[in-house]
């Protein structure tokens, strides 16, 4: 404004009428004002409405010149949102965003699966040629397969392998690899995870040495088996760290002090994954005699479960007496849970020379597998006297369904891919899967595993269990199995992590419910009951599979953020860990007093792997993981 010209009322500024330059303009303007003054304040207002909606007008006209369309989205990506769109354009335009997202993530992880498929070729091809050393072949597929030429390779779909698992090696199970060498090296991250471990082990040797269970808030203990469950649990953690102080405490303590001779009943299940194998895999893993002996005294006190009507075993067993009968609570056994003690039986056979733990367990698989499923997919209850599922019962890929599928892979891979019925069943069940029970959430299209109530009903509900699926699937791929379960793994991870990153502590709740509605604002539904942490490791198993086929960095970073929030959350000064109640709520999440052995066992076992860079730190072409995290040696022969 020129300084010592009048002061004009607002609006007249705001239609321009400031400019006071001399002349013929001048007057014209000033009659203008004139004018304006004369009208009545209702004729401005119609005035200035008119200009506003001229304008308005015009800029869009410009916009829509310059866009084509405007706010619509092209093959080359989005364009910005016009303002001013009515609510149900804009929805469309938001529907079309999302789409457009989605099918970018899809072709990136496409992206990422051809680019692993094409530097494992690479690595492979570098890798040929004779191998070094008098027993130096290459081990498990990485000797078949560099016998197929590349165009065979791609009709057969083979395996890339990652180059940290195409390792030539010594002998077939590890007894090479000085554990607690001084020399070996850990990352900041791998100590930090060190420390948790002996901050846990240091409380519960404290409070609850011997027992099966810790209460880290009151400093307590209880019994579940009375078989001090959570050292023999524990014990390969403590070799795979390196960690000899608290290995050494754990061998004295399984060698003066372990006895399975209890007037208790047992689980068939729960022992096996975590007792038998723990004894077997600390076996494998420094070749000490005492494990194996305490494996065998285990085992004969466990096969008196086989001798049910149908083969098919009882759910629990009496230690001392061998009294085996179906779970308190109904006439069925859990699925899951007696095809989920093969890998342990078997390795425990070819360990000890003595057929009869293989020959039960063989017999349990040989007789699910003749049973009618859909496609592929089976109820969570089986009946030990019938052999037959209980038909209306659940199919879900969580509790009590979850390792049925596992353990088809894995027992595939442990005996050298030689049983082929396994891996055609697990074909099937991953074709279930996709059939049945494969959908994405709203708003971000989340891809999760759901369940079939009833056998039949979907249901949009995920356990975090079914978090060792993406793993599974990646593990399957690497041995072989067709991409399109590499790309399901990659997705079903994400999902899996954002079962953490999306809740206010950065920890998964027990189960989660997807948003099916379109228009959703949050993916995840968290019902009250189910908000819990108990500490579980699915999720870090997955992210540990993923980083080792990928070595894409991201799956490290979500291991960590997981493992800060146990430190942030679950961590009880002075004590250990604890499971929690309610992820939901950061400022009183709620202590369940109990840690579960498998934070020590599977858990903190994983997040340590995830962030180790030696190769021959438990090489997936030799070892393959029980459902508890135990390492057992896979078996060509
Ligand atoms: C573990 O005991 C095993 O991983 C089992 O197969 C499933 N549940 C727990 C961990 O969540």
């Amino acid at each position: 404004m020129i300084e010592g010209a009048p002061r004009h009322n607002q609006m007249t500024t705001i239609l321009g009428f400031d400019d006071y330059s001399n002349g013929k303009e001048n007057k014209k303007r000033q009659s203008l004002i004139r004018v304006w003054k004369r009208l009545s304040s209702l004729q401005r207002s119609v005035i200035c409405f008119v200009l506003l909606l001229g304008g308005i007008s015009a800029l869009y006209i410009v916009n829509s010149v310059r866009q084509g369309r405007t706010g619509r989205w092209t093959q080359d990506g989005p364009r910005e949102l016009a303002d001013f769109l009515d609510s149900k354009e804009r929805q469309k335009m938001e529907q079309e965003k999302r789409e457009y997202i989605q099918k970018m993530k899809e072709k990136h992880a496409q992206q990422q699966v051809m680019e692993i498929v094409k530097k494992n070729k690479e690595n492979t091809k570098r890798k040929k040629g004779p191998p070094s050393g008098n027993r130096g072949a290459k081990l498990g597929q990485g000797a078949d397969m560099d016998q197929i030429p590349d165009e065979k390779e791609r009709q057969l779909n083979l395996p890339p392998k990652s180059a940290g698992d195409d390792l030539v090696v010594d002998q077939a199970s590890d007894g090479t690899y000085d554990y607690f060498d001084p020399q070996r090296q850990y990352s900041e991250k791998q100590k930090a995870i060190q420390d948790a471990f002996k901050f846990a082990w240091k409380g519960y040797k404290q409070h609850a040495w011997g027992h099966d269970e810790y209460h880290p808030i009151s400093k307590s203990h209880s019994e579940w088996f009375g078989v001090g469950l959570t050292i023999v649990d524990s014990i390969d953690t403590a070799i795979i760290m390196g960690l000899k102080d608290e290995y050494l405490e754990a061998r004295e303590w399984v060698d003066k002090s372990l006895t399975f001779d209890k007037n208790k009943d047992v689980n068939l299940f729960e022992i096996t994954i975590r007792a038998l194998g723990g004894l077997l895999s600390a076996y494998h893993l420094t070749k000490d005699e005492v494990f194996k002996t305490k494996a065998r005294d285990l085992g004969n006190r466990l096969l008196p479960c086989f001798k049910s009507p149908s083969k098919v075993p009882f759910s629990d067993v009496n230690l001392r007496t061998g009294n085996a009968h179906p779970p308190r609570w109904g006439p069925d056994s859990s699925t899951s849970e007696v095809t989920t003690i093969q890998l342990e039986f078997r390795d425990l056979s070819r360990v000890t020379k003595d057929t009869r733990y293989e020959h039960a367990i063989d017999v349990v698989s040989e007789h699910v597998h003749s049973l009618p499923k859909t496609d592929g997919l089976v109820p969570i209850f089986i009946n030990a006297n019938t052999g037959s599922f209980r038909n209306s019962a659940t199919i879900t890929f969580g509790a009590r369904g979850d390792s049925y599928y596992e353990y088809l892979l894995k027992q595939w891979i442990q005996t050298g891919k030689k049983k082929d019925y396994l891996k055609k069943d697990y074909m099937a069940a991953v074709g279930g899967i996709k059939a049945h029970l494969l959908r994405e959430s709203e708003p971000n299209k989340l891809l999760y595993i759901g369940e079939l109530l009833g056998g039949r009903s979907f249901s949009p509900k995920m356990d975090h269990l079914v978090c060792f699926m993406p793993g599974t699937l990646a593990l399957g791929y690497q041995n072989g199995l067709p991409q399109d379960h590499m790309e399901i793994a990659i997705k079903l991870t994400r999902t899996c992590y954002e079962m953490y990153n999306k809740m206010p502590t950065k920890l998964s709740p027990e189960i989660v419910y997807f948003n099916q509605a379109p228009g959703s604002s949050d993916d995840l539904i968290v019902k009250p009951l189910d908000a819990h942490n108990l500490l579980r490791p699915e999720t870090v198993e997955s992210l540990f599979y993923m980083y080792r086929f990928t070595r894409d960095k991201k799956y490290r970073e979500w291991g960590w953020q997981i493992f800060l929030a146990f430190m942030k959350y679950t961590k009880i000064d002075g004590a250990g860990f604890s499971s929690i109640n309610n992820v939901k709520s950061p400022s009183n999440p709620g202590y369940k007093d109990k840690l579960e052995s498998f934070f020590l066992a599977e858990t903190l076992k994983y997040l340590f792997l995830l962030f180790s860079d030696d190769p021959k730190l438990i090489p997936l072409d030799k070892f393959v993981f029980n459902s508890e995290a135990h390492p057992l040696p896979i078996y060509t022969e």
